[in-house]
């Protein structure tokens, strides 16, 4: 199914469902050469939200603040390739919503245990806000917060479940987001966790 959350941002249902068993065994092999860690913001704290990225760009925060790095700060090598598996349903999904050739550089891998949340923000580290931002949510179901362009805005809550697929751009590539806590619950592929794959051109 395709629904529309309003002007740019649109839900693919179930998406990724049929290519769950492959996109698990890629994160896998992603996870052995960079594992989930916490990062902490420029001001000190420790997210709740644990990290990894896969392809040529990967974002990272620290105590300098938040930007795209080719290094994984951690092991000082380059991220993991992006997985085939990872970029064709990123372009796949992309072209269903009306963004044909959408190749992504970045794939920032989030995990939320139950608690996790990511508090409201914009995406603005990224080179061209005419591309698109396409999210993947595996394992335990989300509230999504999506607000506005301000961050005073009001925001609307956003259910999304294992397989669902979100295409961000144009008008939507700019408001603020967010993710409420996540309740305790478990899923028989992701365990007591959700994994949201979320694919950028950075660079
Ligand atoms: C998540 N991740 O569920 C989300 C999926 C992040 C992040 O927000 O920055 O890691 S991406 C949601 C998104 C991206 C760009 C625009 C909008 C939402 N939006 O217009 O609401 O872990
Ligand atoms: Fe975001």
């Amino acid at each position: 199914s395709l629904q529309t959350l309003g002007p740019g941002a649109l839900v693919l249902r179930g998406f990724a469902t049929a290519h769950e068993t492959a996109l698990w065994a890629s994160l896998q092999d992603v996870l052995a050469l960079a594992p989930f860690r916490h990062m902490r913001t420029p001001g000190g704290f420790r997210m709740s939200v644990a990290m990894t990225n896969c392809g040529a760009l990967g974002w990272v925060t620290d105590r300098t603040g938040y930007r795209y790095d080719a290094a994984d700060p951690q092991s000082g090598h380059p991220w993991p390739c992006m997985p085939e598996s990872f970029l064709r349903l990123a372009t796949n999904a992309a072209a269903r919503g009306g963004f044909e050739g959408f190749v992504p550089d970045a794939c920032l891998i989030n995990r939320y245990a139950p608690g996790a949340k990511l508090s409201l923000h914009q995406d603005r580290n990224e080179r061209d806000y005419g591309e698109p931002i396409v999210s993947v949510s595996l394992g335990l179901p989300a509230v999504f917060l999506f607000g506005g362009l301000a961050r005073a805005d009001r925001t609307t809550r956003v259910p999304l479940s294992h397989g669902d697929v979100v295409v961000w751009g144009g008008p939507a590539r700019l408001r603020y987001h967010g993710v409420l806590p996540l309740a305790e619950g478990h899923h028989p592929l992701t365990g007591d966790y959700r994994i949201n794959l979320t694919f950028r051109k950075a660079g």
